[in-house]
């Protein structure tokens, strides 16, 4: 059983697609063990992506991600991280499997409507970002 981070970024909530969202996880088999909605300040954004501080795109991705409410879940399931990363589609909406949710909402390469954590070690950290233990319901 494997845990990852998952959340639906503010064009997500802004384009009243959390439900949708949600539905292709469970559809999936994936079992969502806990969930909030909350809104990052531009240091929250900043301390999230501080992997991509170099990138040229780090100002604008953590004014985006602090642009208004987003909603944070752990998903929970065999092999989630890897279905959760099949179920978002490439990181570039153009460039995205047809059926995959950011081919079917997101309209940008930044707004690009949902977060998944891309491998184990990553998953636990942005886990712990958000949630405390007695927050999550296995
Ligand atoms: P991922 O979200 O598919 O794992 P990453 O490369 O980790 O993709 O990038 C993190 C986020 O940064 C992306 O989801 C997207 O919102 C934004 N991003 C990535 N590449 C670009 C870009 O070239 N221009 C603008 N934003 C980008």
């Amino acid at each position: 059983m494997e845990r990852t981070l998952s959340i639906i970024k503010p064009d997500g909530v802004r384009k009243n697609v959390i439900g949708e969202v949600i539905k292709r996880f469970e559809g999936a088999g994936i079992h969502i063990v806990a969930m909030k909605m909350l809104k990052l300040s531009k240091e929250d954004a900043k301390r999230f992506y501080a992997v991509h501080k170099d990138r040229p795109f780090y100002d604008s991705l953590t004014d985006f991600m602090s642009s208004g409410p987003i909603v944070v879940m752990v998903l929970e399931g065999n092999d989630v991280i890897k279905k959760n990363r099949e179920l978002m589609g490439a990181t570039n909406y153009k460039e995205a499997a047809a059926g995959t949710i950011r081919r079917d909402f997101a309209t940008d390469i930044e707004q690009n409507v949902v977060h998944g954590s891309d491998g184990p070690d990553t998953a636990v950290v942005e886990i712990a970002f958000f949630f405390n233990q007695l927050e999550i319901y296995s």
